[in-house]
């Protein structure tokens, strides 16, 4: 009979340099299949005496459970092979920092239009919208502002070219259109974009308005200025300040004001800060908005939000408001 310790020898090393489980199945054949080492030891049993059969059987036998053992014990070591290597390759470092999702907030501007939308909403002002690129009609004519007027001039109008449109230079047809499309009562703010031909420290070439309209019967000077009144007092927080007017002129208006809001420093100093423009809307304005101007009349005012805005959070320099730094933004999150 050959000898069985080599074959055992043997397989531990075909097994150890098996890399994989079907390499592995292809070594078991060679000792253990149909035409296996130790199959055929026990195919030749039967040439054996009935003395050295018993013996030499007992021997296979064992020999077969050393190999399956040794089998077994290199099928776990490829297991836990593969399970090592996947483990490695699928690792995650939970001690890396998140990617966190950064939180994002609203631009100053639109905080400050924000506050004083909701400061006019007490006061029983619903906010009117209308478009941007507007017709000469609604931007001009309907305000009386006459084809001479210095401010359709080419230097400080946007014109869409070959057309009878321009960018809203005010947000004032807005409240034509809203005049022609509902009956007084009417108390609107319309806030949002408009465009002038300018461009320096102090003005840029789309900026905000923020205007506003009451008509009813009776509605006159006084009404306005108990308005802005309030909205100063609450815009800026303070309870001690007193509007003044100073006789202004502007096409849509008779008479016309400029608006003055005016408190005393702690070291008795008196300042003045300049908010906006406000007059009695014209009689001619409030019939091409449809209104008759023998019942209703109205006042109507006009801010600069941007201003607003630049008062409110300390802003100094009109430019940072549209160039995107961040680092600038972040501050009114
Ligand atoms: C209608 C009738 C009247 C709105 C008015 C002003 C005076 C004014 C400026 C403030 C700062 C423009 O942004 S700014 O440069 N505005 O001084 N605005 S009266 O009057 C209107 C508006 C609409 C139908």
């Amino acid at each position: 009979m050959q000898a069985i310790d080599p074959i055992i020898a043997d397989a531990e090393r075909a097994f150890g340099a098996c890399a994989t489980l079907a390499e592995l199945e292809q070594a078991k054949s060679r000792f253990l299949g149909k035409a296996g080492a130790l199959t055929e030891l026990l195919k030749g049993l039967g040439r054996l005496s009935a003395e050295e059969r018993p013996k030499a059987g007992a021997a296979i036998n064992e020999a077969k459970g050393r190999v399956e053992a040794l089998l077994q014990a290199r099928r776990e070591a490829i297991l836990a092979a593969e399970l090592d290597q996947r483990l490695a390759s699928e690792s995650v470092d939970v001690t890396l920092p998140g990617r966190r999702q950064s939180d994002g907030g609203l631009h100053p501007i639109s905080l400050a239009q924000e506050r004083i939308e909701r400061l006019f909403a007490s006061m029983g002002f619903s906010v009117a919208d209308g478009p941007e690129i507007e017709n000469d009609f609604y931007n001009f004519t309907a305000l009386r502002m006459f084809p001479d007027h210095p401010s359709r001039s080419m230097q400080d109008t946007f014109y869409v070219a070959d057309s009878d449109k321009v960018l809203r230079t005010h947000t004032s047809p807005v409240q034509i259109r809203h005049m022609q499309s509902h009956t007084p009562p009417i108390r609107i703010i319309c806030p949002g974009r408009v465009y002038r031909v300018d461009h320096d420290a102090t003005h840029s070439p789309m900026f905000h308005q923020i205007e506003g309209l009451w008509v009813d019967e009776g509605i006159s000077l006084a009404d306005l200025k108990g308005t802005i009144a309030q909205f100063c007092s609450a815009f800026f927080e303070r309870d001690d300040v007193e509007i003044r007017f100073r006789p202004s002129y502007f096409p849509f208006v008779e008479p016309g004001v400029e608006i003055d809001m005016v408190w005393e420093r702690k070291d008795g100093e008196v300042k003045y800060l300049e908010v906006g423009g406000a007059g009695v809307v014209h009689p001619d304005v409030l019939r091409n908005g449809h209104i008759d101007p023998e019942r209703y009349s109205g006042f109507a005012f006009g801010m600069g939000l941007d201003r607003l805005a630049m008062l409110k959070y300390g802003v100094n320099d009109l430019r940072l408001f549209f160039e995107n730094d961040l680092k600038f933004l972040r501050q009114f999150r």
